[in-house]
C-alpha cells in the first residue's frame, strides 16, 4: 500500500521516465529500432525495477494511466528521432495485458498516435503470451484493429508461456521476441538452444519476424544469425539509455 501511494505520487510528480534500448538487424548489427522501458526512482532516490511495480500498478488499475503516459512519451520520442534523420527507426512499447483488455485502449492508442504525429507503421506494441488467456474473439478483433492502423505487434518473452501454435497463426502479429532466458544459455545448454531454434523455425514458417533479447556476447549474436534470427537486442549492442544518449548512440553507428 505504501509503495502504491509512492508510485501514484511519483507519477504525479513526473518521477517516472523512459529508457530506450536499441534493436539491431543480424548479422550486420545496424540499428532498426528501440524498446521503451519504464524506470522509477522513488523520492529517496531508490531505483525500483518494473518487475516490482508494474504488477502493483496492474492490480491497482493505475496501469491504464501509466500505460497511456508511456505510449504518449515513447511515440513523441519516436517522432523526434524520425525528424532527426532516423526516419525508419521502429519504437516498441510494452503493453500490459490488463491495459490491453481495458475498454478504451484503442481510443488511447489513436489519441497518442495523432497527438505525437508519429507514423503508426514505425510503432510496435509488445504484448506477452498471457494475452492468450483473453477471449479469442476479443483478442482477434483487437489485433485486427491495431493492424488496421498500421501499428506492428510483437509477442514478448516468447517461449515462456503456452501459446497454442494454431492460435498463433490466426493472430495478426508481426514479430516474436525470444525470451532472454533462452539466449542467455544459448551456447551452453542444449535445451535453450533447441528452444531458440524452434522459435526461429516457427517464425520462418509462419512468415513472422523474430528478434532475440538479452544478447550479451558476440558468440550468441553469431549463433543467432546462423540460425536465421533477424534481429537482436541486448547489452552486447547497448544497454537501455536516456533519449539523448540514444540519439548520440545512433549518430555514432552511422
Ligand atoms: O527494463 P527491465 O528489464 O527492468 O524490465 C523488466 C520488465 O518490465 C520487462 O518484462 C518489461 O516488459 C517490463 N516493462 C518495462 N517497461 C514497461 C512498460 O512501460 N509497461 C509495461 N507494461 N511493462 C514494462
Ligand atoms: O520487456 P522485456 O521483458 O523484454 O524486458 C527487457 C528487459 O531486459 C529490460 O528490463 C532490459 O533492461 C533487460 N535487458 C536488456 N538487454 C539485456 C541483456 O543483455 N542482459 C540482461 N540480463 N538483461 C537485459
Ligand atoms: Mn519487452
Ligand atoms: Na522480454
Amino acid at each position: 500500500v505504501k509503495m502504491l501511494q509512492d508510485l501514484r505520487l511519483s507519477f504525479e510528480h513526473q518521477r517516472l521516465y523512459l529508457h530506450y534500448q536499441p534493436q539491431v538487424s543480424l548479422p550486420d548489427g545496424k540499428p532498426v529500432g528501440c524498446e521503451a522501458l519504464i524506470r522509477w526512482r522513488d523520492d529517496q532516490g531508490r531505483y525500483i525495477p518494473p518487475d516490482v511495480f508494474i504488477p502493483l500498478a496492474e492490480r491497482s488499475g493505475i496501469i491504464a494511466t501509466i500505460g497511456e503516459w508511456v505510449m504518449r512519451t515513447a511515440f513523441s520520442q519516436a517522432h523526434l528521432l524520425h525528424r532527426s534523420g532516423f526516419t525508419r527507426l521502429r519504437m516498441a512499447v510494452n503493453v500490459s495485458v490488463i491495459q490491453f483488455r481495458s475498454g478504451g485502449f484503442l481510443e488511447t492508442l489513436d489519441r497518442a498516435l495523432l497527438d505525437s504525429g508519429v507514423n503508426p507503421e514505425l510503432i510496435e506494441l509488445e504484448i506477452t503470451e498471457s494475452v492468450a488467456m483473453l477471449e479469442a474473439d476479443y483478442l482477434l478483433d483487437m489485433l485486427k484493429q491495431i493492424k488496421s492502423r498500421g501499428v506492428q505487434v510483437a509477442i514478448d518473452d516468447f517461449g515462456t508461456g503456452f501459446s497454442s501454435l494454431s492460435y498463433l497463426q490466426r493472430l495478426s502479429i508481426d514479430r516474436l521476441k525470444i525470451d532472454r532466458a533462452f539466449v542467455d544459455q544459448l551456447c551452453e545448454s542444449q535445451d535453450s538452444r533447441s528452444i531458440a531454434e524452434m522459435v526461429i523455425e516457427l517464425s520462418h514458417s509462419l512468415n513472422l519476424q523474430v528478434i532475440a533479447e538479452g544478447v550479451e556476447e558476440q558468440q550468441q549474436a553469431e549463433r543467432l544469425a546462423e540460425l536465421g534470427c533477424h534481429e537482436a537486442q541486448g547489452y552486447f549492442y547497448a544497454k537501455p539509455m536516456e533519449a539523448d544518449a540514444l540519439l548520440r548512440w545512433l549518430m555514432n553507428q552511422e
